[in-house]
């Protein structure tokens, strides 16, 4: 069989795999990435998720020596809730974005890959293959681009003339030669209504992101939140989706197909106070499956915290209170100090007082500091 006739073979398999793009790209070296991931390290942009070893990521023969190509694919997201829960006064809700919604996509791709693999086995049963979904070396994107699933957008997503950006990413090494597919016309134009609308102006070009100040990031990292960023997640509890949402490309772009990937409300759009209550295993037991638990719950819950902050609910100050005095976390009482100090209030003031008598660590009581300081001046 000739490269062209794998190719309508496997066109073919992928569709009723329920697999919704497909492209094929060359295995050369990805060297315009290689130069902008240096870049991207040099001006402290990486956020430090990503593999580090840039050779590893920009020469997929490193990966596979007899590689000959890459097998590119995309599946399509919801984007959209279909009875969206809504907050009200005194129970007000968090997001997860929407990459978090539905089981995790990176078992979900994964699946759609060894199913295509086994096929391609059948074909050409001592073929060499190699799956990633995120986590593998490659830049999923820069492969993607490279195959034609989408362009490169000045938001940094890729973005699919049918589903928009709303698409996960997943590639498969072969050492078999498949002919390749030409990369799409760039279709943002003048465009830049990502750009202006990013809250943290991470997007600092067009087509590159500063990771250190996206929300996306903030949202997952396990330490306090600077300051200036706080303020601005709102009510994000995992990523960050904004400049997606503003993207004209993904107007009316809104794919529930995948059976999997349907979220339920009340996981992804969850109630702030009962979320800060979670022991470990209950967190699990509730979140697991999801993508946006990768962190485990820390992330979630001190992002909740940010998020009662945000509504100014008066309503969490007793359960705030009585963390501040008995969580073992650090990071959870600090981040408390300054919510109670947003929130504000006789009741918020007092605890702040209270806690400030028993507490040890340095970081913290410099949060509660500034809390009362911040409460004192808008008297
Ligand atoms: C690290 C990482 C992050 C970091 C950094 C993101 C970033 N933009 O770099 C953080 C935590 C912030 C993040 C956030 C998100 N992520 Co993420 N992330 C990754 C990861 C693991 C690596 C990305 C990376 O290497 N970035 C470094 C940059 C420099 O390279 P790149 O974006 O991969 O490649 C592009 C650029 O290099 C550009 N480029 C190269 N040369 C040049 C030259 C010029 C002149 C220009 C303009 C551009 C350009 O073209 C390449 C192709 O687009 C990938 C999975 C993977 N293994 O690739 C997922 C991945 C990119 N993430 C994904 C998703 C869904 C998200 C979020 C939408 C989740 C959310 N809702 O919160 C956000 C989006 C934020 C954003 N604006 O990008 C998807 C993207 C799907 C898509 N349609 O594009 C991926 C591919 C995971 C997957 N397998 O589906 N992510
Ligand atoms: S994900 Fe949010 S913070 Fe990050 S670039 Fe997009 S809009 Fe900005
Ligand atoms: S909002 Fe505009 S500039 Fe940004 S990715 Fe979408 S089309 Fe491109």
């Amino acid at each position: 069989m000739d490269g062209s006739q794998l190719k309508e073979k496997l066109t073919k398999k992928a569709q009723q795999l329920g697999i919704d793009k497909i492209g094929f790209a060359s295995a050369d070296p990805f060297l315009e990435l290689k130069e902008r991931l240096r870049e991207q390290q040099e001006r402290g942009f990486s956020s430090g998720f990503e593999e580090k070893d840039i050779e590893l990521r920009t020469h997929p023969e490193k990966l596979m020596p007899m590689v000959k190509t890459i097998i590119a694919i995309a599946i399509a997201y919801p984007a959209k809730l279909s009875n969206p829960p809504k907050s009200t006064h005194g129970n007000y809700r968090g997001i997860f974005c929407r990459a978090s919604w539905g089981t995790d996509y990176h078992q979900v791709l994964k699946q759609k890959l060894d199913d295509l693999a086994v096929y391609l086995h059948s074909l050409i049963p001592n073929a060499t293959i190699q799956s990633m979904v995120d986590t593998g070396a490659l830049s999923d994107r820069a492969v993607a681009e490279r195959a034609g699933i989408g362009w490169s957008g000045k938001n940094t997503s890729i973005i699919t003339e049918e589903f928009g950006s709303w698409v996960y990413l997943g590639e498969m090494l072969v050492d078999v030669y498949i002919p390749p597919d030409e990369p799409i016309e760039d279709g943002c134009g003048e465009c830049t209504l990502c750009m202006t609308a990013c809250p943290t102006g991470a997007l600092v070009e067009p087509g590159r992101l500063d990771a250190q100040s996206c929300i996306a990031y903030l949202t997952q990292t396990k330490a306090m939140i600077p300051e200036k960023y706080r303020d601005k997640i709102g009510n994000r509890l995992y990523g960050c989706d904004t400049c997606q949402t503003v993207c004209p490309k993904n107007r009316k772009r809104y794919f529930d197909h995948q059976q999997a990937l349907k979220p339920d409300g009340e996981k992804v759009k969850p109630l702030l106070k009962p979320l800060l209550k979670l022991s470990n295993r209950q967190f699990k037991e509730q979140y697991g499956s999801m993508s946006g638990s990768w962190r485990g719950k820390n992330p979630i819950q001190r992002n909740a915290i940010i998020a009662l902050a945000h509504f100014k609910d008066k309503s969490a100050i007793p359960q705030l209170a009585s963390m501040l005095q008995q969580d073992a976390r650090p990071m959870i009482r600090g981040m408390i100090a300054w919510a109670l100090g947003k929130i504000g209030g006789e009741e918020a003031e007092q605890s702040l007082q209270k806690a400030m008598k028993a507490e040890k660590d340095e970081m913290v009581i410099k949060e509660i500091q500034l809390a009362i300081l911040k409460l004192k001046n808008r008297k």
